[in-house]
């Protein structure tokens, strides 16, 4: 008798998806995992997308981890996504992954991407380095950039070590910059946004690498022009001291997800594979944080009030509501 009972309602379910075509099974109720990583855009991201989960029913739990452990982290299913894959610094590290098998891609945002060094538009205005944005200027004006750690040279402000090992030591290098420049590591995000607040109260020089999306889209950022990016131009990648002077590529922002997302959530994974975040979305992220002073959660829950109209398609079937 029970099982007939389970049999009808099992029916019953099968024919009222059948109106529709398909039958989507469940979400696990296991919670997914999402990383959190150093810098504000991902970290907001992070919580925009499980708040999505959660108003699917979802459960979510957001776990800390180093940004190039995290596609080790999510091939082998200690993180369910990545959902911020910068092409220029962390390509190596998805398609190894992917290779190794575990990985796999679910998709890629609107928004292009650029990590490079950069100035605020008023170092530009006020003449510190003129011939700027081109980098060859910067044979001729480091003194306007130099600080009381930088021994006499200009400081070249590099985001912490942990992103992107001797890319800048060696592109400096290479372009026969060091005797002029020298890069000192930022210990966190935070440090190269009160850079540019101090310098700009002090009136000296500033050079800090950077990155779009951002919050300084909307105020004013110039990214340096170096010789272009060509496939293993860096010492790292195979490249010589006459080619690790090149610049950062334009690139993707990807998602990437345990392989196994799209069968124990399968709702969740159709929503994370469709969503798609564009250059001004993810900087408006950012700027809840590091212009609004917001906390990441609370910037999250704002925006998703803010922007329903955008997220909420994602959470419905294909297929229309109901399902
Ligand atoms: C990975 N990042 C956007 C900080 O360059």
């Amino acid at each position: 008798m029970k099982g007939m009972k389970k049999l009808a309602a099992a029916v019953a379910v099968g024919a009222i998806a059948g109106l529709s075509g398909t039958v989507f099974a469940a979400d696990s109720s296991e919670p997914i995992k999402i990383p959190i990583k150093n810098w504000s855009s991902q970290i907001v991201m992070a919580h925009v997308i499980g708040g999505i989960f959660e108003s699917m029913g979802d459960k979510v739990e957001y776990v800390p981890v180093d940004n190039q452990a995290s596609f080790e982290a999510v091939r082998v299913g200690d993180i369910t996504i990545v959902h911020e894959v910068w092409q220029s610094t962390m390509q190596n590290a998805y398609y190894n992954a992917m290779e190794k098998g575990g990985l796999i891609d679910a998709g890629t945002h609107a928004a292009e991407t650029l990590e490079e060094m950069g100035v605020p538009n008023w170092v530009i205005e006020k003449g510190l380095c003129p011939g700027l944005p081109k980098w060859e200027a910067l044979k001729d004006c480091a003194e306007a950039f130099a600080t009381p750690d930088s021994g006499g040279k200009g400081r070249w402000l590099e985001g912490p070590q942990s992103w992107h090992g001797d890319v800048m030591p060696n592109r400096v290098k290479g372009l026969g910059l060091d005797d002029k420049w020298v890069v000192k590591f930022a210990g966190a995000a935070d440090a190269l946004w009160a850079e540019l607040q101090a310098a700009e109260k002090e009136g000296r020089g500033t050079i800090i690498f950077n990155w779009s999306p951002n919050f300084t889209d909307a105020s004013g950022f110039t990214f340096i022009e170096f010789p272009p990016y060509f496939d293993g131009c860096r010492i790292a990648d195979g490249g010589s001291w006459e080619t690790t002077g090149c610049g950062s590529p334009k690139g993707w922002l990807k998602k990437g997800a345990f392989w196994k997302f799209p069968k124990t959530h399968p709702n969740a994974y159709r929503a994370f594979s469709q969503l798609t975040f564009t250059t001004p979305q993810i900087g408006s992220m950012a700027a809840l944080v590091d212009v609004d002073k917001m906390t990441h959660a609370d910037a999250a829950k704002k925006w998703l009030a803010d922007n329903e109209e955008i997220w909420k398609p994602w959470t419905v079937s294909v297929l229309g509501e109901g399902n």
